[in-house]
């Protein structure tokens, strides 16, 4: 039987339930809904595209108890929250963090330094930022959502992202020494899970882009990731 020890904000079993192959699962992720839930995409693809194993637990949100639940985990009162045996970590990119430092094998960041540190400003960026693109065109990952009028202020969030991803990949098609790779800095990276939701929102929403940024968002939707997610949310 699982122990029950104090953590900070809850009660945990000392060790998590085992996943398929019997193994201990080193992490649990909780997480909103799938249809709803940018934030907690995020995190969760980082943690498939590395392939780290996790406990899954989905809190619905918008219900009258949602925030007596998701409290109990962390005293910020939102998803996504990564905990460990030893450790609760809330916050999407603290979690990217967390995660980078405790697999220093792993390329969660880009391993260039210039690369690491531009990766770091794209994702805090997207973390501090974008609030009028990210309320007028709210997460939604039924395909074919009307695109509706965007005020001034949700167009120049929608322009820049599209300058982030243009430059990024322009930048990565030029220099022949960068890695090889579709996404933001080559191979996958903590930067592109940052980005991840808002490529379904300009797709789900058909936000028009130039073809470098159309292909940047098909790269990140043809990810079996993705699609596993984008099917769990009911809209595959
Ligand atoms: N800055 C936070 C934002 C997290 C956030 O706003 N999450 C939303 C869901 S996407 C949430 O937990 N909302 C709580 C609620 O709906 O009660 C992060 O990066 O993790």
């Amino acid at each position: 039987m699982a122990r029950l020890v104090y953590f900070g904000y809850g009660f945990m079993p000392a060790f998590y339930s085992t996943g398929r192959s019997g193994a201990r699962m080193p992490y649990r992720l909780i997480i909103g809904d799938k249809n709803l839930s940018s934030w907690s995409l995020r995190a969760w693809l980082l943690l498939r595209q590395f392939e780290l194993p996790f406990e899954l637990v989905t809190i619905q949100l918008d219900q009258p108890d949602t925030q007596a639940r998701i409290l109990a985990h962390s005293p910020a009162g939102r998803v996504p929250i990564l905990q460990t045996q030893e450790q609760t970590v809330w916050e999407s990119l603290a979690i990217m963090e967390f995660i980078a430092e405790r697999h220093p094998d792993l390329p969660v960041w880009p391993r260039d330094t210039a690369l690491r540190t531009r990766a770091r400003v794209l994702a805090a960026e997207m973390h501090a930022g974008f609030a009028d693109m990210r309320r007028e065109l709210s997460f939604n990952c039924q395909p074919q959502v009307p695109l509706p009028a965007l005020s001034t202020a949700a167009k120049a969030d929608v322009a820049r992202i599209a300058d982030i991803w243009r430059e990024a990949r322009q930048s990565q098609l030029e220099n022949s020494e960068s890695p090889p790779g579709d996404y933001l800095f080559g191979p996958f990276s903590a930067a592109d899970a940052m980005f991840a939701p808002v490529a379904v929102r300009f797709d789900r929403y058909s936000v028009p882009l130039d073809n470098i940024c159309r292909s940047y968002v098909e790269t990140l939707l043809q990810l079996p990731a993705m699609a596993a997610w984008l099917a769990d949310a009911g809209a595959a």
